[in-house]
């Protein structure tokens, strides 16, 4: 809430925009006009925000209520406005104000307009999140608890080969939770997983890590989410046992509490809870397999999301975004100042940009082979965009290009996020000699090796990996969600395809190809 001269309804309670007229009553019982306006003075106190404050009114409303002053306002010295009945009154009841006594403003227009856009932006974060609150996702009112649900699920059955089947989930054992599936988004590594690249990929598998989704019912001893939770699924768990030294470890966010299991494409009990229509097994993927209306999830890999937050926007934290940034931010810890290049401009890349932005990187060169993905970058923050099939200058690699032309050194910074083994070295070979870091972030194809030579190491580059961006699931993704919700980190930017349907999933595998996609969410419900 920002308090000003002229007040206005709006979600939630009064939105006063700008100002300062917070003891109405008081001015106005002065200059009697309360009586013209409404009728008595009395009637007046209705509409005083310190009362109202004070009173007890709009309690747990604001999160915070902002208030310009001028400094040299008549009004001010004159006694009239009187911000500090209405701080105290604030103080009084907990509630935050963030109060500017802006030096050297009087009353005029010149003052409102100079605060203006921020008095705009303060109130879009919080409008925003309203306009969210009113679309909660829900659950059918069918109680299946207990029992086997059918459903419809995209089936691998090969290389290449998926397609649309009737599948039945069993209910959940100990430790494990039933959701809906509310939507999917396709990443880079279901693709290469179904293409057959994936040393662990295996068939039948349901495929599909990149989420939201809501509990339908939950396991024997689960205690940590309950039937109608929203949840993001992470292929990455989070035991949080105190022996667990992964867990208990702020260097790494790699519980390998149910790894294994999951790299077999099954549940930790080691069995399966998919089964086709002629009653044979189905495996799991990544521990989430959301291609699917229903899925079995650990507990422990279940991130619990506000219900406010948009399941076929928020599904984008279970993986690529969720990479990018925690690269940046987490494993990288990419400094104010710092200069980077991003090779692979997919959702993933792009979140790179997007991370380097935030960080303050002053120098952000985006790599791809196709040019169509320059401009969301630039718009990301991307400083200088790099066509490493076409836009090099001759007899020179992109790495020469980066290190000697575009910068002296090479940068601070890079990351791939193709995958492709070739350009991993490149990335390392044009960061900086002395102490640039390369994050390698693409998963490379079954056989595939990583090679430089080893004098780049000598000479002070750092090669290092990152796996989900180093973000603990449990912990980190309500916190990203959350940044999402107040407006702090856009990512509807990255949805390029939408489509309605578990069986659409092949059409949004045919957009992810088409060189303009990045991410394809399936809206299941
Ligand atoms: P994507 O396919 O949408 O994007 C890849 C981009 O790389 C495309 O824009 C493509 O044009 C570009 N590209 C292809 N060849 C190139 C080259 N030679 N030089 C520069 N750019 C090139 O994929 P995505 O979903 O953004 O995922 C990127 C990679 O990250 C994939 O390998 C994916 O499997 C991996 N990934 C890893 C993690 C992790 O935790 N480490 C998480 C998510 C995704
Ligand atoms: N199964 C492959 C490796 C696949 C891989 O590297 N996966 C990434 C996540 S990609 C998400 O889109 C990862 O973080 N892996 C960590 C882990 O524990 O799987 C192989 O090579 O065997
Ligand atoms: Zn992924």
């Amino acid at each position: 809430m920002g308090v000003s001269a002229c007040q206005a309804k709006g979600g939630g309670g009064i939105l006063y925009f700008f100002g300062v007229l917070t003891k109405l009553s008081y001015i106005f019982r002065r200059k009697k006009a309360f009586t013209g306006y409404l009728g008595s003075v009395k009637a007046g106190e209705a509409h005083d925000a310190t009362l109202l404050l004070a009173s007890g009114a709009g309690k747990g409303s604001f999160d915070d209520i902002l208030i310009d002053q001028g400094s040299v306002d008549d009004f001010l010295s004159s006694g009239q406005l009187q911000p500090q009945a209405f701080t105290a009154a604030a103080s009084a009841v907990n509630q935050t104000v963030t109060y500017n006594l802006r030096e050297g403003y009087d009353h005029g227009y010149n003052f409102v307009s100079s605060f203006a856009s921020s008095h705009i932006e303060f109130h879009s974060k919080r409008m925003k999140k309203q306009v969210n609150a009113i679309r909660v996702d829900s659950l059918p009112p069918t109680d299946m608890t207990g029992k086997v649900i059918e459903c419809k699920a995209m089936v691998a059955r090969g290389v290449k080969n998926m397609s649309c089947e009737t599948i039945f989930v069993s209910p959940p054992k100990a430790g494990e939770v039933r959701v809906k599936v509310v939507a999917n988004a396709l990443c880079h590594t279901d693709i290469y997983t179904l293409d057959g690249l994936d040393p662990e990929g295996l068939f039948p598998a349901i495929l599909g890590h990149e989420a939201g989704c809501i509990v339908e019912s939950v396991g024997e001893g689960v205690t940590t989410v309950k039937p109608g939770d929203h949840v993001v699924p992470g292929y990455t768990p989070q035991c949080n046992k105190p022996d667990c030294i992964f867990c208990m470890s702020s260097k790494t966010n790699l519980c390998p509490a149910i790894r294994s299991t999951q790299g077999q494409g099954v549940m930790p009990d080691g069995t399966t809870r998919f089964k086709d229509k002629d009653g044979k097994e189905i495996f799991h993927f990544m521990g989430c397999s959301t291609m699917a209306e229903y899925t079995v999830l650990a507990e422990i890999s279940c991130a619990k999301i506000p219900k406010e937050a948009p399941l076929d926007k928020c599904c984008l934290f279970g993986c690529g975004v969720s990479t990018g940034l925690g690269a940046v931010w987490n494993t990288c810890k990419v400094e104010k100042g710092a200069s980077v290049a991003v090779f692979g401009l997919g959702a993933v890349g792009l979140s790179v940009v997007q991370g380097a932005k935030v960080a303050g990187a002053s120098r952000i060169i985006a790599v791809d082979v196709n040019p169509k993905k320059f401009e969301a970058a630039i718009k990301l923050g991307a400083t200088d965009c790099v066509d490493s099939m076409n836009g090099l200058p001759e007899g020179k690699t992109v790495q020469q290009y980066i290190a000697g032309g575009l910068t002296k050194w090479g940068v601070d910074y890079s990351f791939d996020c193709t995958g492709i083994v070739s350009v991993m070295r490149a990335a390392l070979e044009c960061s900086h000699r002395g102490w640039g870091t390369s994050c390698v972030i693409g998963v490379a194809a079954s056989g595939h090796e990583l090679s430089t030579r080893p004098f780049q190491l000598v000479t002070g580059r750092v090669w290092k990996g990152t796996a989900f961006g180093g973000w603990k699931t449990r912990t980190d993704v309500p916190k990203l969600v959350d940044s999402y919700m107040s407006g702090e980190l856009p990512i509807d930017q990255y949805i390029t395809h939408n489509f309605s349907g578990v069986d659409k999933t092949n059409d949004a595998v045919h957009a992810l190809h088409s060189g303009t996609c990045l991410r394809a969410v399936c809206k299941y419900c």
